[in-house]
């Protein structure tokens, strides 16, 4: 119970509600949202609502008062579990982690920032060079990574366009020594395609401000090219630039690498002006001028440019043959080549970063142990106009995050009342295994049919895979196709499928999914980039080095590294101690004022927060340990103020309770004391209130008489 709010502001803590009811959590959500209180707690889960304003409540001043507190003692915000993350970190040696969820839009990736603030702010007190520079390193990386992995989209201007699970090792001391970033599957196809009304990658625009690209036309990048500068969002292009490129240099990029950064840009923005054609029956490029500015870019040759975008070489059996394109296969090769080259030089700047950020020589024999918080923030569930492949995936990484939410929620809860000698009651909840399982199970799922399809000889169709799943899938709750449900009018084409996710129905259109699951690059292409004299470039390519006889091995699959990726995270995570940020978004027009009740009550619903507040509460809604119990409210009993004789503070608290008569309403566990309802903690703390007023009117008398 937060203690510095009045009831004005409704419940800081949802456990706190009088009857657990959708209406009441509702009512209570609105309130605080209106009285501009944007956190709240459900046990020491906090759920945030997306303010889109700027609240004047991250300052130095806010970070002072949450410093070392406990989380009940202030107001709910970010800065309350970021501490306790910490604090468990330091005082247990424990590795945990922060995992914020919720849509696409609802304040992620904000919160993530704003929790690395917070933690670099509290931190080496003792301003040691070193740390700070580490801290300094940390946070720039943010910077970088928006730049190159965020996107405008129809949900949000700044939308994380790839997943980012950042670890920040501590010393013994409790301060940042470095880090590590994993980023996951980065939605490559927006480099070459973007819906209505969206952007691709911010660095695009950030570049062409810079090369002052504005007079030439790019079809990849078609809105800088026919809007330059023109574009009204939030999003200034100019200044982000600027800041971007003073983060590399701190960050320690060199010059080259700088270069080549902006290069590589430059190239993908020419690849999409490309075209080509036909004479009799030899593939051409139309607009060979763009050929040799790519040449310069790149710094290779020209004809192997156009050699490598013309023709594939090809080994059968023992002969190599150059076969050539046709137009078709030409402009699928230089898309995907524009893909590629965004997707690598995203991997190389996070192993950039990671190169220089990580922990080097640290003998845990002398430093001792070496322990992490985890921050992870990533692109949140998702409906567009149409849904692809990526969609798909980011919908499945959402799931997984959910089962595990209510794995480890209910885990921990269960362990606790466990380890503690407490018998525990079981709540029932919407499990999303299920949903998981019909993605990523071996043989049945959707990845695996996926899979199988792309394997095929011959006929290798998006339709041979909707062909798949309707067979396979036909009576599983979760799926259906236009073939399985011909009167759902919201399958609109005969191409979609659609899932019941749980956080709601997604059609997606199985178009381009075989493509974007294989994901071919040509030989040739890594070829040309492996033999450009730029070594940074180079450098990223080295797979360019194999010959065309060498290359045998099938690589994995776009959706088997992914869930891989998944399970692995997932695994990450739930070996740490977890804590819990729940986004969420009160409207769809980014409006400060707009609490839509029907939206958020979805989203309570899917992200099971009335489930949260029922097993938190079912068991008990305070606990505390014996010795903490009695430092706050020993005054209110003569057995245990000033102090107790009792043989322990078990014993103490025991007495002091039955004493209040609240001896019914808690539970003694080996270290800590449980109530179950929050009327006896009110109680307790009206109590204490009354004695603290006592005392202080007691020593003010003691004080004027002294005088
Ligand atoms: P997301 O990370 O959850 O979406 P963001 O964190 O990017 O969402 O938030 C979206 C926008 O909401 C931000 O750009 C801000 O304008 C506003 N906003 C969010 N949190 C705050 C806050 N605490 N104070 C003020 N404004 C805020 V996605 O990355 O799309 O899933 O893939
Ligand atoms: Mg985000």
């Amino acid at each position: 119970m937060a203690e510095h709010e009045s009831l004005e502001f409704g419940k800081a803590d949802f456990v706190l509600l009088d009857t657990v009811s959708m209406e009441e959590f509702m009512a209570n959500l609105k309130l605080r949202f209106e009285k501009g209180r944007i956190y709240s707690y459900i046990g020491e889960v906090v759920v945030s609502v997306n303010p889109y304003r700027a609240m004047n409540i991250y300052g130095r001043d806010t970070i002072e008062q949450y410093k070392g507190r406990e989380l009940y003692e202030r107001p709910p915000h970010l800065f309350a579990i970021a501490d306790a993350a910490y604090k468990a970190m330091k005082r247990r040696n424990k590795d945990t982690c922060i995992v914020i969820s919720g849509e696409s839009g609802a304040g992620k990736t904000e919160a993530s920032k704003y929790i690395m603030q917070y933690i670099a702010a509290i931190t080496n007190p003792n301003q040691r060079a070193e740390v700070e520079r580490v801290k300094n390193m940390l946070l720039k990386s943010n910077c970088v990574l928006e730049a190159f992995g965020n996107a405008k989209t129809n949900r949000n201007d700044n939308s994380s366009r790839f997943g980012k699970y950042m670890d920040i090792n501590f010393d013994f001391k409790g301060d940042p020594i470095g880090g590590h970033i994993n980023n996951y599957l980065l939605e490559k196809s927006r480099v070459i395609f973007q819906q209505e009304g969206e952007r691709s990658f911010h660095s695009f625009y950030q570049v062409n401000v810079y090369l002052h690209l504005c007079h030439f036309h790019s079809s990849i990048c078609l809105v800088v090219a026919l809007f330059p500068f023109s574009f009204q969002t939030s999003i200034n292009d100019n200044a982000d630039f600027k800041a971007v490129a003073d983060a590399m240099k701190v960050i320690g990029f060199t010059g080259d690498e700088i270069q080549t950064v902006y290069k590589i840009l430059a190239t993908i923005l020419h690849l999409g002006n490309l075209t080509f054609g036909v004479d009799g029956d030899v593939t051409l490029i139309e607009n060979t001028k763009q050929v040799s500015v790519i040449r310069d870019l790149l710094s290779t040759k020209e004809e192997n440019v156009e050699k490598a975008l013309l023709y594939r070489t090809v080994a059968t059996g023992r002969d190599v043959i150059e076969k050539q394109h046709t137009t078709q296969e030409a402009s699928y090769g230089r898309d995907a080549l524009a893909k590629a080259m965004y997707e690598r030089l995203f991997c190389w700047i996070v192993g950039r970063i990671n190169d220089i950020i990580e922990v080097k020589n640290y003998d845990a024999r002398i430093h001792g142990k070496n322990t992490v918080i985890g921050v992870l923030d990533i692109y949140g569930f998702e409906i567009f106009q149409n849904n692809s492949f990526e969609q798909f995936c980011i919908n499945y990484c959402n799931e997984k995050l959910q089962q595990l939410f209510i794995q480890l929620v209910l885990k921990q809860e269960q362990e606790e009342y466990q380890r503690e000698g407490i018998p525990w009651k079981h709540i029932d909840y919407f499990n999303n295994q299920i949903i998981v399982d019909l993605v990523e199970q071996q043989h049945k799922g959707i990845f695996s049919i996926l899979d199988e399809a792309c394997m095929n000889v011959g006929k290798v169709t998006d339709e041979v895979f909707l062909q798949g799943l309707d067979v396979k899938l036909a009576k599983h709750a979760h799926f259906s196709s236009r073939k399985l449900s011909p009167t759902d009018k919201s399958l609109e084409f005969d191409r979609d499928f659609r899932i019941r996710h749980y956080a709601g129905d997604v059609a997606y259109s199985v178009v381009g999914f075989i493509d974007k699951n294989k994901d071919t690059l040509f030989q040739d292409f890594k070829r040309l980039l492996y033999n450009s004299s730029n070594p940074v470039l180079k450098g990223m390519w080295p797979e360019g080095k194999l010959r065309i006889t060498e290359v045998t091995k099938r690589p994995l699959t776009a959706a088997t590294l992914f869930k891989n990726s998944m399970i692995l995270l997932v695994e990450n995570l739930a070996s740490k101690e977890p804590y819990y940020v729940r986004c969420i978004k009160p409207n769809d027009v980014k409006s400060p004022l707009l609490f839509e009740h029907e939206r958020c009550r979805h989203q309570v619903e899917y992200l099971g927060l009335l489930e949260n507040v029922r097993v938190r509460r079912a068991g008990f809604a305070y606990r505390q340990t014996y010795p903490r119990f009695l430092q706050r409210y020993k005054m209110i009993s003569e057995f245990t103020w000033p102090n107790h004789d009792l043989p322990s503070d078990k014993e103490a608290v025991k007495k002091l309770l039955q004493g209040c008569r609240f001896d019914h309403d808690v539970a003694y566990g080996k270290t800590k004391v449980f109530i179950r309802t929050p009327r006896t903690l009110f109680s307790l703390e009206e109590q204490r209130a009354e004695m603290v007023q006592r005392i202080i009117l007691f020593l003010q008398k003691v004080w004027r008489g002294a005088l």
